[in-house]
């Protein structure tokens, strides 16, 4: 969609090599940059795209994993606005649309406002994070984002030193979306939310492609969260709300079941979900037969994660 601007550019967005008219089109350039330097072919139709983006060493993403097969990621979703079958929202979602998009930004912030998606991307480095992926379910993957910490985003809105917690939101379309026609499971909007020291933390980001190219729609485009500590349903799709507040909001999921979703939701094989055990996964495209492989504590960020919780009890805050 190319964006009319009704009124004359200002001369500093003229000259900037970052403004692009078309989000797909500024989105794919950012997405070629960040596959060069990930060592990711970049998309071949993109070669003649301006190149003008250098990429921090990326030491936050471990380029040793293997990613799961596209397609996997691709026709495999949880997507309830839509639908409770994991294939049929690849079909579903695509009734969303998704651009123009904006993101209002609320609460304790120096800078509240609705912001035009393109504008608050094209301030950002976009970065290639592969990451592991673990859905409370017990089903696990590995994906290749590409995205940028949500506390970048969150730096130039400046919040107040009142902001304690970071609540997202789900765009509301029950006309396209089936599922948000129906309160019987989940209460809509989707919600979630993190503590602002998790959401400043650098694994944290905003996801906007992957595998090198734009998000899919069913995979939460235009876009969304990804904590890759936690488990899958803090990583909210679709985001059209990010409101800092002062206290923890009510999120959907602990809402509907508090028992079993707790606010944390931190991955840990040691605390089990009341229906099912925590302790192995099932990476997709395993085999049947291919052994369930152990859930790593905070699966698998420890190491930069642990010390948001020391002192934390984790069986009382699940
Ligand atoms: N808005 C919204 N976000 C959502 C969900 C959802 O149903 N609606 N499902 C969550 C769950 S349970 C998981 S496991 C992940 C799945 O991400 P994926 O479908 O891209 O694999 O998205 C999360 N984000
Ligand atoms: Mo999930």
């Amino acid at each position: 969609m190319l964006i009319k601007t009704a009124k004359p550019l200002p001369a500093s967005e003229i000259t900037d090599p970052l403004f692009f008219y078309n989000r797909r089109r500024m989105l794919k350039g950012m997405l070629a940059t960040a596959a060069l330097a990930s060592g990711v072919a970049p998309v071949a139709a993109l070669a003649a795209e301006p190149r003008w983006q250098g990429l921090p060493a990326g030491a936050l993403s471990d380029k040793t994993l293997t990613p799961t097969p596209a397609a996997l990621v691709k026709n495999y979703t949880n997507y309830y606005e839509f639908t409770l079958n994991k294939e049929d929202a690849t079909q579903l979602a695509q009734a969303l649309p998704t651009d123009p998009w904006s993101l209002e930004i609320a609460g304790e912030v120096e800078k509240p406002g609705v912001y035009p998606l393109e504008d608050l991307l094209k301030r950002q480095t976009m970065e290639e994070r592969i990451y592991r992926f673990r859905c409370v379910e017990g089903w696990a993957m590995v994906v290749p984002w590409v995205g940028f910490p949500l506390g970048n985003l969150l730096k130039t809105v400046q919040p107040l030193s009142t902001a304690r917690f970071v609540s997202f939101t789900t765009i509301l379309r029950p006309e396209v979306m089936p599922g948000q026609r129906t309160k019987s499971l989940l209460d809509w909007p989707y919600v979630e939310a993190l503590r602002i020291d998790e959401a400043m933390h650098p694994l944290t980001i905003l996801a906007v492609g992957m595998y090198g190219d734009v998000l899919p729609k069913q995979n939460g485009a235009p876009l969304r969260l990804v904590v890759p500590w936690k488990y899958g349903f803090k990583s909210i799709k679709a985001i059209i709300k990010i409101e800092l507040l002062r206290n923890a909001p009510v999120t959907t999921w602990n809402l509907s079941a508090p028992n079993e979703y707790g606010f944390y939701a931190n991955v840990n094989p040691t605390v089990q979900h009341p229906r099912w055990s925590q302790s192995s996964e099932r990476l997709l495209g395993d085999k049947l037969f291919t052994p369930r492989r152990a859930t790593e504590m905070y699966n698998g960020y420890g190491e930069q994660v642990a010390a948001l919780y020391s002192g934390m009890d984790l069986r009382r805050f699940y």
